[in-house]
């Protein structure tokens, strides 16, 4: 290889390390928003999305009729809005998931969350790097587990841009 395309080898690794670093936002429900109105399926919305640390999630919804409560799994599965981790009442609420894991969000006004108001938004622990490079979405989507959350945030964000860049130097030896 010449000196030109070695120099584009690396150009197209570093943009690509840093593209799958930058962070998504994504709208719960998309123009829906977040509402019990037309039973919108949240959960099948958070499957069909490849959530990475650093992505925002954003609830958008009429303050007076809905919130947004972050809750541990058992409140999850059960519905029960009385003991919030988080609590959110703007309406239009953007929301950092900073670590891998599941982050559980429910409404709290009463039959809101057992007609389905409810959505779990996981990261697969290796999520970044099996993703695909160039930030194309993952071909094959990442079997869910049940796993406590570890601290692997780190190791996930950097992980691709450490790979890309010791391919560039491995690509200048030769
Ligand atoms: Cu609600």
């Amino acid at each position: 290889m010449g000196f030109v395309q070695r120099a584009m080898v690396m150009f197209f690794l570093v943009m690509a390390s840093l593209e799958i670093s930058l962070a998504a936002e994504y709208k719960v429900g998309e123009s829906t928003g977040w509402t019990t109105l037309g039973n919108y399926n949240y959960t099948a919305w958070a499957e069909s999305k490849t959530f990475r640390v650093g992505d925002i999630i954003i609830f958008e919804y009429h303050k007076e009729r809905h919130n947004v409560l972050r809750v541990a799994e058992p409140n999850f599965q059960a519905c029960n809005a009385s003991s919030p981790l988080v609590t959110y009442m703007s309406g239009n609420d953007s929301i950092l998931i900073n670590k891998t894991g599941h982050h559980y969000f429910l409404c709290g006004i009463p039959g809101h969350c057992l007609s389905g108001q409810k959505v779990d938004i996981h990261i697969p622990n290796k999520s970044s790097i099996a993703t695909a490079p160039f930030g194309s979405p993952a071909a094959s989507p990442t079997p869910k587990s049940s796993a406590p959350y570890p601290s692997k945030g780190l190791l996930g964000k950097f992980g691709m841009p450490v790979l890309a860049l010791s391919f560039c130097a491995s690509v200048f030896v030769y």
